[in-house]
């Protein structure tokens, strides 16, 4: 019979080959050693440290799937998952900004833009020299994205961009920005752009008053006419596709992000129980505390599992996005579940800022709702099994 250790009850790590495991255990130690000591004072200011990109750019964090011929590291997806689950268990705020760096906006430079682009971009965007965004969402247009307003339209030498996007993370404080609009002269067509900070018209003013990811900043990207020349169209893609391409990794990295929040707040429920004595006997010593913690050592371990079993048929081009579906769908909706409990479990001291876990409850609002709701994926997975759209 084999041993059952309590903090990796199916055994993952012996899942993992020898480099992803070190590269696991590397951002293991980064995110505790320099991401955890700061997080606290980050999340109760609202403040953003961009200092963070060329810290993660340094480590390799940032390019993680990219080939080395332009910066990245060449690496799984699977270990991709994994920095994404290290850096989450200290914050969600500080996973997004790295997700949208490297699926939203090196992912789509690589897979549909030119040489040109990709050499101009890449390896400075893997250093984290240069701070990325993704603009997809509008005021009207979240969960259908089809409804977007942003146009571009044809000058005799590139495109004119006109309309705004919103809680666009990065944002404000980005150097390049991946947007999506519709282009007249490809039929109305959604087509990818690459802006660049500074040019006439385009400006990212920031969302402020945000209660939950509040160490990783969002803002607005209002397009006031710009003009851009030929070589900012992302040419290999158009079509919604385009968008969602990237938003099939960025989901799938948030499945394995998830599970890490929700790791830190099982460990601490757990932690917290041995600790604190009722009734003259540890929490941990109570049925209902227990079922709690049995409860969340299940989802985890299952979540887990299936995000493993996603990235590694994401690995070999063989993962649906339906299957990306379940998995961001299920484990922000069972990590939010889980920092609830967590919170409830610590009494009042869950609610200050000093246990923590409240803050990974509010971020994990946020996680829940970004890249398609709960309900949407719900929808995606219901008109998979019927074949019935129920979204309008
Ligand atoms: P639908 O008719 O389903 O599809 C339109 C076209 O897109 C293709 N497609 C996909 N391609 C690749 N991967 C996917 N996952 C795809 N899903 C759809 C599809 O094949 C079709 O192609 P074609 O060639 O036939 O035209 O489109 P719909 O308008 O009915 O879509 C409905 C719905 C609800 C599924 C979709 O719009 C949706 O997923 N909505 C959610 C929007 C969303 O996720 N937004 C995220 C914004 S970015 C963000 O939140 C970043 S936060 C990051 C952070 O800080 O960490
Ligand atoms: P809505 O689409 O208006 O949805 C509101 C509610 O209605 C939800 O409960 C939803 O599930 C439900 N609903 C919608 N349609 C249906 C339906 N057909 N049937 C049943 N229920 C439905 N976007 C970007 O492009 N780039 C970013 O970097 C980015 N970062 C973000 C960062 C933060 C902090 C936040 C909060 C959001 C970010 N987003 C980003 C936007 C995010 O993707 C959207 O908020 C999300 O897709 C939902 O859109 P919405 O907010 O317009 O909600």
């Amino acid at each position: 019979l084999g041993t059952f250790e309590w903090s990796d009850p199916l055994r993952l790590h012996d899942q993992l080959t020898e480099d992803e495991r070190m590269i696991m255990e590397s951002t293991r130690s980064y995110a505790q050693e320099k991401l955890q000591p700061r997080i606290i004072e980050a999340y109760a200011e609202e403040k953003t440290d961009a200092g963070i990109f060329r810290e993660m750019g340094d480590m390799g964090l940032l390019g993680v799937t990219i080939p080395e011929e332009y910066g990245g590291l060449g690496g799984s997806y699977v270990s991709y998952g994994l920095v994404a689950r290290e850096v989450e268990r200290v914050d969600s705020g500080y996973r997004s900004m790295m997700s949208v760096q490297a699926s939203l906006v090196m992912y789509p430079i690589y897979a549909y833009g030119s040489e040109e682009q990709r050499k101009k971009f890449l390896p400075k965007l893997c250093s984290g020299e240069f701070i990325g965004c993704f603009g997809l969402t509008e005021p009207d247009a979240g969960s259908d994205p089809a409804g977007m307003k942003t146009r571009a339209v044809k000058t005799a030498t590139g495109y004119k961009l006109t309309g705004s996007k919103m809680w666009i993370s990065n944002a404000p404080i980005a150097d390049v920005f991946v947007v999506w609009a519709k282009s007249e002269e490809h039929g109305g067509k959604i087509r990818g752009f690459i802006l660049e900070k500074g040019m006439k018209g385009l400006t990212a003013p920031k969302v402020g008053n945000k209660l939950s990811l509040r160490a990783s900043i969002t803002g607005e990207i209002v397009m006031d006419n710009v003009e851009v020349g030929e070589d900012a169209l992302l040419p290999h893609v158009q079509g919604l596709k385009g968008p969602f391409g990237c938003l099939n990794r960025a989901r799938y990295g948030i499945s394995w992000g998830a599970m890490g929040a929700a790791e830190f707040c099982w460990h601490a429920a757990r932690q917290y129980g041995l600790d604190r004595h009722q009734f003259n006997k540890p929490l941990a010593q109570t049925q209902l505390f227990q079922k709690k913690l049995a409860d969340m050592m299940t989802e985890i371990s299952l979540g887990l599992q299936a995000s493993l079993q996603v990235g590694r048929l994401m690995d070999v081009a063989n993962a649906a996005p339906e299957m990306i579906s379940i998995v961001k769908r299920n484990n922000c909706g069972k990590a939010l579940e889980i920092a609830r409990h967590a919170r409830d479990m610590h009494g009042g001291n869950g609610i200050s800022g000093e246990f923590q876990v409240i803050r990974h409850m509010m971020n994990l609002e946020t996680v829940n709702t970004y890249e398609g709701t709960h309900d949407v994926h719900a929808l995606i997975l219901g008109r998979a099994q019927t074949g019935l759209q129920a979204f309008f």
